[in-house]
């Protein structure tokens, strides 16, 4: 159980927030996309969040804090969950990269086409297979109801839609899953006490006292969505406190899993750490198009069938 002093610092920190725009429009799709899934065929559904949150240093923000992340890792995951069989929840930063289009340039997109006239544009012909595989594979995903798109940029977005996200999965129960593989900030400037206007400069250094971002795993796992199959994430860039760090997180947060990485070497290796002993989950070298994620969500389904099963027994 989180103590009193934890639930109370999440309190505070969602009644300081700046309301969720388009609130009620996030849960109307939320609450229909899970029916669509959950009732009937009983489709396992995911909560897959991707991309860093910024934290804003005025309110009407100018400048801010960012946290690194491509949203490789919840792009290519989101591609294999939907793969698998799952209906997926893709909670990421607004302008990371997207499922289905890893293989398209985004710098410069436009690169993709050719002007021909007025009422014929193309996509030139190095491009036509990858432009071709991701409109059709996620306009399926998405007609399916097997892909939600929500996007945020601020670390108070992120939080609020993740609490709203689990609270909807709540019944869902063991056939839910959180892979949380945002990078969060763990500092942030609170609302109220945050500038309105844009920080004038030409006074000096600039003295910022930021507050540290409650812990919201423990209060999901708890409260939000207990019986849900929960795999956090932990980047390090020093290798060697890397597992001793994802291990102290897995007991902290009573996760199921935790998936270890190490900056320069993420797309090559990732550690799941869990009660059962910590697997090395490696891309298949040999093969160029393969990527991590193909095998890390593998196991990953694996596990979460056999939490299926003990939760049902
Ligand atoms: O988004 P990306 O593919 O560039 O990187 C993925 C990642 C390193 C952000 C992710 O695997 C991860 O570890 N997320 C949690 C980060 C954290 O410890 O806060």
């Amino acid at each position: 159980m989180s103590s009193m002093g934890e639930d109370e610092e999440v309190s505070s920190f969602f009644e300081s927030s700046p309301p969720l725009k388009k609130m009620e429009d996030i849960l109307q799709k939320l609450n229909g996309f899970i029916e669509h899934n959950s009732s009937g065929g009983g489709r396992r559904i995911v909560c897959v969040t991707s991309g860093g949150t910024t934290v804003p240093l005025e309110q009407r923000c100018v400048r801010y804090i960012d946290n690194f992340s491509s949203g490789n890792r919840g792009a290519a995951s989101t591609e294999n969950f939907v793969k698998a069989g799952y209906a997926v929840v893709f909670l990421y930063r607004s302008g990371t990269c997207q499922p289905y289009c890893r293989s398209l340039p985004d710098d410069p997109f436009l690169d993709c086409f050719q002007f021909l006239d007025n009422t014929n544009i193309q996509v030139h012909s190095s491009h036509v297979e990858a432009v071709k595989m991701a409109v059709m594979d996620q306009q399926a995903a998405v007609a399916e109801a097997r892909l939600l798109k929500l996007p945020f940029t601020t670390i108070y977005e992120y939080l609020q839609m993740l609490r709203l996200i689990a609270t909807a999965l709540k019944d869902v129960g063991p056939c839910s899953m959180f892979y949380l593989a945002a990078a969060v900030s763990d500092f942030y400037v609170p609302w109220n006490s945050m500038t309105e206007h844009k920080i004038e400069s030409g006074s000096g250094p600039l003295d910022i006292r930021l507050a540290q971002v409650p812990k919201m795993l423990s209060i999901l796992r708890t409260t939000w969505a207990p019986k849900a199959f929960c795999i956090s994430f932990k980047l390090e860039t020093d290798a060697k406190i890397l597992i001793d760090k994802a291990t102290k997180a897995l007991g902290k947060y009573k996760v199921h899993a935790v998936v270890a990485n190490e900056l320069s070497t993420r797309k090559e290796e990732v550690v799941v750490v869990s009660s059962s002993g910590n697997v090395v989950v490696r891309r298949d070298s040999d093969k160029p198009e393969s990527i991590v994620e193909d095998n890390l969500i593998r196991l990953i389904v694996d596990r979460h069938s056999t939490y299926i099963k003990e939760s049902h027994s």
